[in-house]
């Protein structure tokens, strides 16, 4: 039985040169993840779920836990000294930790801290996704924007918790996909499931279908592909749509399958977040050997010019997606 603890400092070893700056920074994630689901497991009993009454700078209702976690993380996150800034979906700007320990850090975190919200009310699982970056502004002054606004290329480590019947954290720092599963009893998180490697294909595809009308040909297309009987090539597949990408994007990882939120006639960028959302699953995506695309476009090489900044995300089984981009490409 590996503990998480364990296993990231056994991977530090690999690199003679690391400081542990990044080990600890995983730690704060770790910490705070477990602090996260403790509440979560508590929704119904406790005056936890419903609304704030506050949209966040995207317009969108901000649910107690959405605050609670974000809080929670930033928190642990300043806490350890290892991240000189933050960015969040719940917050209007990036936040600055300017401790004189947090300033002469190197990291900085992108995140949402409770992905799949609407969500929580009902019962259903929800996530928290984590993107981590090397700042570009000089170590020992405050962070800029710039850092912030770096490709998914430069990702140093990115990964997720699930609340879900289980918690798993999910990370990768470019070595491959690890997943880990807390025994809620102790509160420890075991690796499960080690060099996690995506299905080349799958029976999956998930997609918020009630768009239907309002999705390119290209995708109409594509989710008539995936209906069609064709028995030798196990169609039609099956459709799956929990509604918090962490979940949807978790069991395909597992059984092989595609995730679409596309762009719709009145939200041509989709609703996905290239920063919080699109970048850290396209990282963990492709180091398990899928592919996460615009349709046109890596996810992670988009140049971002804006925090908030939404994108249309295309994810998956490899083969899937080539398809469904083939789709796209021949019918914008
Ligand atoms: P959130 O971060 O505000 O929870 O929004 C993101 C979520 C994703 O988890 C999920 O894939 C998508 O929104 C569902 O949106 P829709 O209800 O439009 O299908
Ligand atoms: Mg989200």
């Amino acid at each position: 039985m590996i503990t998480l603890g364990e296993f990231i400092i056994e991977k530090q070893h690999d690199f003679p040169e690391a400081s542990g700056d990044l080990s600890g920074l995983l730690g704060a994630i770790r910490l705070a993840s477990k602090i996260v689901n403790r509440e979560i497991n508590k929704a119904g009993i406790a005056n936890i779920i419903g609304a704030t009454g506050v949209e966040n700078i995207q317009g969108e209702t901000q649910q107690k836990l959405d605050l609670y976690a974000n809080d929670t993380f930033k928190q642990a996150l300043e806490a350890r000294g290892e991240v000189c800034g933050i960015a969040s979906e719940e917050e209007d700007d990036f936040v600055s930790f300017d401790t004189k320990r947090n300033v002469n850090s190197k990291y900085i975190v992108l995140m949402d801290p409770l992905d799949g919200s609407t969500n929580i009310d009902v019962n259903v699982s929800v996530g928290t996704i984590f993107s981590i970056y090397k700042r570009i502004s000089p170590v020992g002054s405050p962070v800029i924007l710039e850092d912030f606004l770096q490709p998914g290329t430069e990702q140093v480590a990115a990964g997720y918790v699930i609340y879900g019947s289980s918690t798993m954290l999910v990370y990768t720092t470019g070595n491959g996909v690890h997943g880990f599963t807390c025994d809620p009893s102790l509160g420890v998180f075991y690796l499960s499931h080690e060099s996690m490697q995506s299905p080349k294909t799958g029976t999956c595809y998930s997609i918020n279908e009630g768009n239907y009308l309002k999705f390119p040909v290209g995708i109409k297309k594509y989710i008539k592909h995936c209906q069609e009987i064709v028995p030798e090539d196990k169609r039609p597949y099956t459709s799956r749509y929990i509604g918090s990408l962490v979940a949807d994007f978790h069991r395909n990882l597992l059984k092989g399958g595609i995730f679409m939120y596309p762009s719709t006639a009145q939200a041509p960028n989709g609703k996905l977040r290239l920063l919080y959302e699109s970048n850290p699953i396209a990282f963990l995506a492709e180091q398990s050997g899928g592919i996460a695309t615009t349709g046109t476009q890596r996810i992670m090489e988009i140049k971002p010019t804006e925090l908030h900044q939404r994108v249309p995300f295309i994810c998956g089984s490899a083969e899937m997606v080539k398809k469904a981009q083939e789709m796209v490409e021949a019918y914008p």
